[in-house]
């Protein structure tokens, strides 16, 4: 085999595009010798990794840039290492200015599981998420009063109580189907994480589902079922919102279990919850996995002895 051969090859179809090994198996073949037909042949075309110098130099490296958004402190946008490439090749993300709880956030660190009884919510994580700066989430309020990214939005729910907004959220290219992530998030400031939930949410939360199902329906013809619906906890931001991705979408840390909980097992969980007295999410256990990082470890691994002892 050789780039002369390489050249022949005829392309018949895709039998597969895989974002997250950033490759792409395609069927053709090869003209036979004999020039009396074709042999099948399989090729898959996979991008090795970003050529040394990019992460030390960028600006030498990339050679054109197009910014997609810019909110509070968070930028995104497509950048071209090859300037002659119709399509760009990397993604870019920029937070600037970056804070210490960004910067321990994006950090390789190791990963304990904890369990957060309603005990541990109230005494350890309720005072956390009281103290979040709500700077921390000012891009949450840009983003709903209009002020950034009022263009990308493709549904919105003006109701105070039980309205949402729903936008791509800036993980997507805004190009790859497979990896299609977009992001509904609730006006009201109420509902700081999942546990806030209640059942009068139902009403909200079933419009949250409906509404992104028509919206990808009409916007890139997706059949129903094709998105997967996802609530952190953790959530790295505390303001209610939902992670809306394609079925498809094979996501790192942010759609393991444990951290990701399926919208539609909320819905159902609350549909059997009784009626009054504290909600089943307020009660139960919750089990994730908690980088050392976090600035709930230290707190939540002391009581975690305890509760093993
Ligand atoms: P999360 O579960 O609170 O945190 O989700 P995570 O970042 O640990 O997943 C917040 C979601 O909002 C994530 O999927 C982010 O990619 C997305 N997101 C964060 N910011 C700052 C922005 C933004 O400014 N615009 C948009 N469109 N999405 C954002």
């Amino acid at each position: 085999m050789n780039l002369e051969t390489l050249q022949k090859f005829k392309f018949e179809r895709v039998l597969n595009e895989d974002p997250a090994s950033h490759s792409t198996t395609v069927l053709g073949g090869f003209p036979l010798q004999d020039g009396t037909g074709i042999s099948p042949a399989i090729l898959r075309i996979e991008k090795l990794s970003l050529p040394s110098g990019v992460a030390e130099n960028p600006r030498a490296i990339v050679n054109d840039f197009s910014l997609t958004e810019s909110t509070d402190v968070y930028s995104w946008g497509l950048g071209w290492l090859k300037p002659t490439l119709e399509r760009p090749d990397v993604k870019i993300n920029i937070i600037h200015p970056a804070t210490e709880v960004h910067i321990r956030k994006y950090s390789a660190q190791e990963l304990r599981m904890v369990h957060e009884t309603a005990e541990l919510y109230e005494r350890i994580t309720k005072p956390y998420m009281d103290a979040f700066p709500p700077s921390r989430i000012q891009w949450v309020y840009d983003i709903l009063s209009g002020k950034s990214e009022a263009e990308k939005v493709l549904f919105k729910d003006p109701s105070p109580e039980s309205g949402f907004v729903i936008l791509p959220d800036m993980k997507w290219d805004l190009i790859t189907m497979s990896t299609l992530y977009l992001v509904a998030i609730v006006l009201t400031q109420d509902i700081r994480c999942l546990r806030d939930l209640r059942k009068h949410h139902l009403g909200m939360l079933r419009n949250i589902r409906s509404q992104a199902t028509k919206v990808v329906q009409e916007k890139w013809g997706l059949a129903d079922g094709s998105l997967r619906f996802y609530v952190h906890y953790q959530p790295s931001y505390y303001h209610f919102h939902v992670h809306i991705v394609h079925v498809k979408y094979v996501g790192t840390m942010g759609s393991t279990v444990g951290q990701a909980h399926l919208l539609d097992d909320i819905i159902s969980l609350l549909e059997l919850d009784s009626d009054d007295g504290p909600s089943v999410l307020e009660r139960m256990t919750f089990t994730y996995a908690l980088g050392e990082q976090h600035g709930l470890y230290k707190g939540m691994l002391a009581a975690q002895a305890g509760l093993d002892a």
